[in-house]
């Protein structure tokens, strides 16, 4: 083994040990509605070592990476015989998506990646790229995976190169190693951010949709869709309506999707999700909160206005800036939430709140007035409010 293979071995290990045993810290004082923390949770840099070299002397002399990792983003989560899990897309230099599971003793640091990334088995047509898994254990006993299956539009025309097809993936697992590949959904149109909600709803699997004209753009979509399933193992969506409606002028305008599934409350199901809209430095994608009826959880219950997390100082900038996206959260039984969000295509970060806290915000901060005016107004109330308190 030569010198400066055993240098760089030592050097690589000692860096990615230092990584995964840092310890995060919460930035106070915060808005009061979540803490963000200081560093990322889930990084390319997180990555194993055994992942990116080969640790041959022999066939790896200069002891140089053999499986470049660019990103670990959009991370699906769920608490897993009490350790705090990301089932992250990782994302190679090769740009193809798969998913690695992550898993941290306090969810907030300390995330290692399981030795092996996840085999999803293929459909006999194969999944060019898959990415952005939600995870939900079902009351039907299984632990689903829905994510986004990428292929290349059968129909594009001679040297595009670029058109694809979205749709919604299906796996299962009991003990999240060995995940059984069910058929993609089947809808109208293409699909991507579709969400399986964790109860039956009259009898039926419940799948929260986003439809789309195309493989980017949602088009005639509407925003969030609904639709029950009678067959997960043949799940088709005949009847999709919106329940989350895209509008003018908001954070939403361009598309929205679902993030992860609905957590579960005394005063209706909690839904986070992700909003987009276009602005002269390309899109820009914000999390928002939204709150829908128990019985009912296609029934919209109460939404503030504008976004919950925008990008935020390094969170700005990656792959693809000025994203934040959602499609993990985990509720503790003592009521702390964790939403781990990705930024910019690039990275994971955590926010910690409450359910106390989050229900506080969706239900007390001003629905969205669609004008100036109204919001002027709004926050003229308030300045009066707090005058005679002063
Ligand atoms: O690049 C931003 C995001 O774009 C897509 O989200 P949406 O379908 O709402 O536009 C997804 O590809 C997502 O993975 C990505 O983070």
């Amino acid at each position: 083994m030569s010198e400066l293979f055993k240098q760089r071995l030592a050097a690589v290990t000692d860096a990615y040990e230092e990584l995964v045993t840092r310890k995060n810290e919460p930035v106070l004082p915060g808005n009061g509605i979540y803490e963000r923390y200081k560093y990322p949770v889930l990084t390319a840099a997180h990555a194993p070592v055994s992942w990116k070299y080969d640790l041959s002397p022999e066939t790896n002399p200069f002891f140089m990476e053999r499986f470049g990792i660019n990103g670990a983003f959009n991370a699906g989560a769920i608490k897993w015989q009490g350790r705090y899990l990301l089932v992250a897309r990782v994302e190679g230099n090769d740009r193809k998506s798969f998913f690695a599971i992550a898993e941290s003793p306090n969810g907030i640091d300390n995330f290692r990646f399981w030795d092996f990334p996840i085999t999803i088995p293929e459909t006999e047509t194969p999944d060019t790229n898959v990415y952005d898994m939600r995870l939900t254990a079902h009351e039907d006993g299984w632990i689903y995976g829905i994510f986004c299956t990428e292929r290349k539009d059968p129909n594009a025309p001679a040297g595009d190169l670029s058109s694809a097809v979205a749709a919604a993936g299906i796996v299962r697992t009991k003990d999240l190693k060995s995940w059984e590949r069910l058929p993609d959904l089947k809808s109208t149109s293409q699909q991507r951010n579709v969400v399986l909600h964790p109860e039956f709803v009259n009898g039926k699997y419940a799948f929260y949709t986003r439809p789309q004209d195309g493989f980017i753009d949602a088009g005639s979509g509407g925003g969030i869709g609904w639709g029950l399933v009678e067959d997960i193992t043949h799940a088709e969506v005949k009847d999709e309506k919106i329940i989350n409606h895209r509008h003018y002028h908001t954070i939403k305008e361009l598309k929205n999707g679902e993030g992860p599934h609905p957590i579960k409350t005394a005063k209706g199901w909690l839904h986070l999700a992700h909003g987009v809209r276009a602005c002269a430095a390309g899109l820009r994608y914000v999390v928002y909160l939204y709150l829908t009826d128990l019985e009912h959880p296609e029934k919209l219950i109460a939404e503030p206005a504008g976004h919950l997390l925008a990008p935020d100082g390094e969170e700005r900038i990656g792959d693809v800036s000025n994203v934040l996206f959602t499609n993990g959260w985990i509720a503790d039984e003592d009521g702390t939430v964790y939403i781990y969000y990705a930024s910019s295509d690039t990275r994971m970060h955590v926010a910690t709140s409450s359910i106390d806290r989050l229900l506080d915000y969706v239900l007390n901060t001003a629905p969205d007035g669609y004008r100036s005016a109204a919001s002027v107004q709004i926050l003229a109330e308030l300045i009066q409010k707090n005058k005679q308190l002063q």
